[in-house]
């Protein structure tokens, strides 16, 4: 859009006005932002209502993605940004006194995810209108994000995140579009006098109604808003005969209070299964309903609507689907899942078992009686129609019913038209392992889309000065086209160059180590090599191992203090789900060992550690572009894809990688030489499975060095932790250390040691990061959802500005 700042100055004290009827220095900075926030709204309504109502004229064929989870970021600059004023506004709001960067930080960063699988939805919301793809969100409006995290003690301790506390600028609430979903009570089949057909009759169930809060998201420079909408449980309208007491209120109203703060793991609460069918059946509810406005026929829904499940955890939108044609549309059973199955698609995003959700046949039963026979009918439908081809063992394997439980992945796989893992390995994972009973019988549905980001927040949002020298050295042409990236290889042997590529990775680090100085006090030397390991604390995802080698590296300064070393900057960020106990007791130690390392003179700067409590979106972007490394160490075949590698690479920081997930992608595209690789293949893994011969005990006994380190955490050298070493030294030796990190400890230390010698040769280390700038195009978001608008949503865009 066109803005000048004398418009927006005039703008911004007229809004100012209205909302605070006060002069502007009397205005707190959280204030500051609600204006500003508002006014933005005001800027990009025009945008959103044209994109909504050419949306409703052409009848575009629409992808609603269910998640139940976003982590959108904070959405002040990213909105300003994909307007195009963001210079505009900066510079405006200077002319007026305001403290820009101060204002942009006063907006609360929704928490509504938990990691990598809500951050994805959010990258791919922002590429869907980037892309001019007709995209819409669904998901929950959380009441609390995820917890904050604080430290006591060295302990992680969980406070509510309460980031509605100022109301939320973004959000519209379309009470008038609000649906009633049913839970509980009876149901049967009557069938209707006038009609002759079998219609259900509820009793007794409890109604919740959904209310929808729609936030626009915009894509870049092109004029396109699209929209998330999130859905909030409330009390119908108060009937006649009946009135609401507070406890009714409460009781409806925990459906959305909280996310799950779990992390690829399954909850089973009957609670979260509320949240499940809240979410589907409201939303599929509000797409037929919308749909109905301007149809005739549902025949046709899966050439206008593609609905797409983000993991299992929106799975009953399948179901959901079959009761409104069933119930309400009067549709035969054979059209109502040919329709069903042309519209759903699925994601899986974990191979680990206890992520794989399941839900016990009679709660499902008791909580929604009418999905629960529309399921059992699929289930035995599939078992007709599969036995004779395929045999009792296999149908019996994979059908969605086993073991008195109903298996969401598979319902998933059978009640839609495709399923896609996120990272060529994990694809491959699903069908060998996970998923193999069901490729047999639908090879054709399985497909592979790897993840991607956006890199107009992860790069040019979040690391400012990487891309004015981009802009210089190759045209600002990579801002909507990520594949132009790579011409800037052609300034790989350029020794200015990658001076001021040293430079700008110098500047991001001073202004991280300012940022550490100010919230924990720690001095870092941003000289020192800053070696980043960012993502939950899960036991798969091995922060263990990279405590260890900070041991070894303590260790061997202490037995050697005249050496020489690399001086290293350790940083972590890790939350643990509150019941997570080990994950809980690494953070512990991972404090521990920092309060011993820094404050121990005899380290003289030469190793520090530092872990920033409450990771979350926000701080991944001050983190990032000051990264030297990336640590991404899972044991090989636990991470499905992983994105903050991507992320990482984009700003030119080095992977230290095991080969799993998208690492492997990314070692194709920068080539070897530009990560450090390390550890046990996923084909090593499944042997010793296979085999059963992994003894991490006679590994200990053999390595006087891998000794040194593991003692450490039981014979006081780390003061504090009497339980907690003790635990994680068992969870190694006594009960043979599940993730293989001994198995990989040795491997890690060398590649570790290879890190430290590169770095030495500045030159060559910028070439490298270079490289992984270039190719970081290729792990964008626009790319990855242009390959689901083809492959499996079948949409066609207005025009494409970047394609595979
Ligand atoms: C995850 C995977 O663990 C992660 O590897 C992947 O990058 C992400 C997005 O596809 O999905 N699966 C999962 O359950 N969570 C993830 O982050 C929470």
């Amino acid at each position: 859009m066109k803005l000048t700042t004398a418009q927006f100055k005039t703008d911004y004290r007229k809004l100012l006005k209205t909302l605070y009827a006060e002069e502007q220095d009397e205005l707190s900075t959280s204030e500051q932002f609600l204006v500003l926030g508002n006014l933005v709204r005001q800027y990009l309504a025009d945008q959103w209502q044209q994109t909504t109502a050419e949306y409703n004229r052409t009848q575009r064929k629409q992808v609603y993605y269910f998640s139940i989870e976003f982590l959108p970021g904070r959405l002040l600059e990213s909105n300003l940004l994909n307007l195009g004023i963001l210079d505009t506004v900066r510079a405006g709001s200077k002319e007026l006194g305001l403290d820009f960067d101060q204002l942009v930080a006063a907006e609360p960063d929704p928490g509504l995810g938990n990691g990598g699988l809500g951050r994805l939805a959010s990258c791919f919301m922002d590429s869907l209108a980037s892309m001019q793809i007709a995209g819409n969100g669904n998901g929950i409006r959380y009441r609390y994000g995820l917890f904050k995290q604080a430290f006591i003690n060295g302990y992680q301790v969980e406070l509510p995140d309460d980031w509605l506390r100022n109301g939320n600028v973004w959000e519209v609430c379309k009470e008038s579009k609000a649906c009633t979903v049913r839970f509980g009570g009876n149901v049967y089949l009557r069938r209707d006098e006038a009609s002759g057909q079998l219609v259900p009759v509820y009793e007794n169930t409890q109604d919740v109604l959904a209310v929808p809060y729609d936030t626009a998201m915009l894509g870049y420079h092109n004029h396109v808003g699209n929209t998330m909408r999130l859905w909030s449980a409330e009390l119908p309208p108060q009937a006649d005969d009946h009135y609401y007491t507070q406890a009714d209120k409460a009781a409806v109203a925990r459906i959305t209070e909280v996310l799950y703060p779990d992390d690829s793991n399954y909850d089973g609460q009957l609670l979260r299964l509320h949240q499940e069918y809240f979410f589907s059946s409201a939303g599929v509810q509000s797409i037929i309903r919308h749909y109905r406005r301007h149809q005739q026929s549902l025949v046709d829904l899966g050439r206008q609507i593609a609905i797409h499940i983000n993991d299992t955890h929106p799975t009953l939108v399948i179901p959901e689907l079959m009761r409104i044609l069933l119930d309400e549309e009067h549709l035969d059973w054979s059209v109502a899942w040919r329709i069903t199955t042309q519209v759903m698609s699925y994601t899986n995003h974990t191979i680990l078992q206890e992520a794989l959700e399941k839900w016990p046949q009679d709660m499902l039963a008791r909580e929604l009686p009418r999905i629960y026979q529309i399921i059992a009918e699929i289930d035995r439908r599939f078992r007709v129609e599969m036995t004779p081809i395929y045999g009792a063992e296999r149908v019996q394997r994979s059908a969605p019913f086993g073991d008195g439980q109903v298996r969401m992945a598979y319902l998933a796989v059978i009640g839609s038209h495709s399923t896609n893992g996120v990272a060529k390995l994990h694809t491959e994972l699903l069908q060998r392992d996970v998923l193999a009973d069901l490729y047999a019988i639908y090879p054709e549905r399985f497909n592979n889309k790897t993840n991607g980001i956006t890199l107009r927040r992860w790069v040019q949002l979040a690391n400012k000065p990487l891309s004015e020298l981009l802009d210089q050295q190759i045209g600002s042409g990579w801002r909507s086209a990520s594949s132009e990236l790579e011409t800037v290889k052609a300034y790989q042997n350029d020794p200015a160059f990658l001076a001021k590529l040293a430079q700008v990775k110098l500047t991001n680090k001073q202004r991280l180590a300012d940022y550490v100085a100010a919230t924990l006090q720690i001095k870092i030397d941003p000289i020192a090599l800053f070696d980043v390991q960012i993502k939950r604390l899960h036991a798969y995802k091995r922060q263990l191992l990279h405590v260890l080698g900070i041991i070894d590296l303590y260790q061997r300064i202490k037995a050697a203090p005249d050496e020489h070393y690399q001086a290293r900057v350790h940083i972590f960020g890790a939350k643990a789900a509150p019941s997570y106990y080990y994950a809980k007791e690494i953070i512990k130690l991972i404090n521990a060992l920092a309060d011993l390392v820094n404050h121990d003179p005899a380290m003289r700067d030469r190793l520090k550690i530092v872990f920033l409590p409450n990771y979350s979106v926000s701080l991944a972007e001050k983190i990032i572009p000051a990264a030297d490394i990336g640590e991404q160490i899972s044991t090989a075949s636990k991470e499905a894809s992983g994105t903050s590698n991507m992320k990482l690479m984009a700003n030119g920081a080095l992977a230290l990688a095991t080969l799993d997930g998208a690492n492997i992608e990314i070692r194709d595209a920068v080539g070897a030489d530009n990560l450090f690789l390390f550890g046990l293949t996923v084909d090593e893994v499944y042997a010793y499975y296979a085999q059963q011969n992994y003894r991490a005990q006679t590994l200990y006994d053999q390595s006087p060095r891998i000794r040194r380190i593991l003692d450490a955490l039981v014979d006081d050298t780390i003061p504090g932790i009497q339980t907690e070493g003790r635990d994680i030294y068992d969870s190694l030796l006594r009960f043979n250390d599940d993730y293989f990190v001994v198995r990989d400890l040795e491997s890690y230390l060398a590649a570790q040691a290879q890190i430290d010698q590169a770095y030495q040769d500045q030159n060559q280390w910028q070439q490298r990061a270079l490289e992984n700038i270039a190719f970081a195009g290729r792990f964008s978001a626009d790319k990855t959802v242009n390959r689901y608008a083809e492959d499996i949503w079948h949409v066609h865009h207005q025009s494409r500005p970047e394609t595979k």
